[in-house]
């Protein structure tokens, strides 16, 4: 057995969890007739971590020793996410190697495998932001748990993107394949929808708390059908009150895709299909844009407009109206739409 013991304090709702991490070689017990198969391979914790994307089992397991000797016993299983609170075991089939942007940083996990590099990637205290956990290192887009000033002990579940101009943006909305519907109603946009790894919503709730405090920078990024990508810089973003009344402004003049918001919707409230905010008498423009929005009489931009998989010219798809080509927007194989915001440093 290995002399691998070790204290460790996971900085999550559970911080004061003391977890012991011991003989977490566990050789496979199965196998005594083919000595081929019998490998004995020492897991290795990374602390607050999650591979989310290659689980294809979920057991229950007392303790870590026991998911790991479960992963052990079947040869397709290469690493393990262990949930200590809830007993919960996730087998792996992949590796967090081979998916560098799907292993988060998660307050209720912590991940195991054979790569002797893994227990350096573990998370030993609170980041309030993207921003902070670039800053410490953490360079690859994926999903984390963020602890920002009033979010609680259960901090925020965010997508954080490390690569546009210089990193540390939390995505708030991304389209990438109109696999979500995004002509939906007021709670749902209140609370957020969709997937953190694919198309969503981050919720309006979370939007008005996370920019009550500390000044933000908003991004836009676009691509159109012929792969051109554009983008649109804001250096203040605010959502307040009850109906998330927008602030935005200071656009950055070194952007691309010109000013879509700052004179048609800075100073809206959000509309929904069934709460129509708008400054359109007789109208919803919910309904005219089939999305969601700071809609005016009606709008400039209608980044949650419906996606086509085709160009079209359609007034409800998704527009950027001051982009050289007001047409629907689209993804290519690199790039989506999203859009992001980050705290400015002050
Ligand atoms: C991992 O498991 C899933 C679900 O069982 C399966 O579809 C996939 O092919 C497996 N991948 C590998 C590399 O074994
Ligand atoms: C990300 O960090 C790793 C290890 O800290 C480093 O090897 C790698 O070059 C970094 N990548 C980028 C794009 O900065
Ligand atoms: C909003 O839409 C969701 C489904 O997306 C539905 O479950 C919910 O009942 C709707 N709420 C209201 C108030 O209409
Ligand atoms: C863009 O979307 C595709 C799916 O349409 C996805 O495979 C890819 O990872 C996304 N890229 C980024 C940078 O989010
Ligand atoms: C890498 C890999 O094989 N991932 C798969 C793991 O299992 C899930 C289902 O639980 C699949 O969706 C992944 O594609
Ligand atoms: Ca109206």
């Amino acid at each position: 057995m290995a002399a691998y013991a070790q204290q460790l304090q996971v900085p999550c709702s559970f911080q004061f969890v003391i977890l012991a991490f011991a003989a977490v070689a566990v050789t496979t017990a199965i196998g005594t007739l083919s000595c081929s198969h019998q490998v004995k391979r020492e897991f290795l914790p990374a602390v607050s971590r999650r591979l989310q994307v290659a689980s294809y089992q979920q057991t229950l397991a007392k303790s870590h020793v026991l998911c790991v000797r479960d992963c052990h016993a079947d040869s397709g299983c290469l690493s393990v996410n262990y949930l200590p609170i809830r007993h919960i075991c996730h087998l792996n089939n992949s590796s967090r190697e081979e998916h560098p942007g799907s292993f988060g940083v998660s307050c209720d996990s912590v991940y195991f495998d054979a790569d002797a590099l893994t227990p350096s990637f573990s998370v030993w205290r609170r980041y309030s932001s993207c921003k902070e956990f670039l800053q410490a290192g953490h360079n690859a887009s994926g999903i984390y748990t963020i602890f920002p000033a009033d979010f609680g002990s259960d901090g925020l579940q965010v997508y954080c993107d490390m690569e546009i101009d210089g990193g540390g943006w939390i995505i708030i909305q991304r389209r990438q394949d109109g696999s979500v519907d995004f002509y939906r109603n007021w709670t749902d946009y209140q609370v957020g929808f969709g997937d953190w790894s694919g198309e969503f919503w981050i919720g309006n709730d979370i939007l008005r708390d996370l920019t009550g405090q500390g000044t933000w920078q908003l991004r836009v990024d676009l691509v159109d059908w012929d792969n051109e990508m554009v983008y649109a810089e804001y250096g203040d973003f605010q959502v307040s009150g009850a109906n998330y009344q927008l602030t935005v402004g200071s656009y950055s003049d070194s952007s691309t895709a010109r000013d879509s918001l700052t004179s048609k919707h800075n100073g809206k409230l959000f509309s929904t299909k069934d709460k129509d905010n708008d400054n359109h008498p007789t109208g919803s423009c919910a309904e005219e844009g089939q999305g969601a929005w700071w809609y005016d009489w009606c709008y400039q931009s209608n980044p949650n407009g419906k996606f086509y998989k085709w160009q079209v010219q359609f007034v409800k798809s998704i527009r950027w109206m001051t982009w050289k080509k007001p047409v629907s927007v689209k993804k290519n194989e690199h790039e989506n739409s999203s859009i992001s915001v980050k705290e400015k440093q002050n």
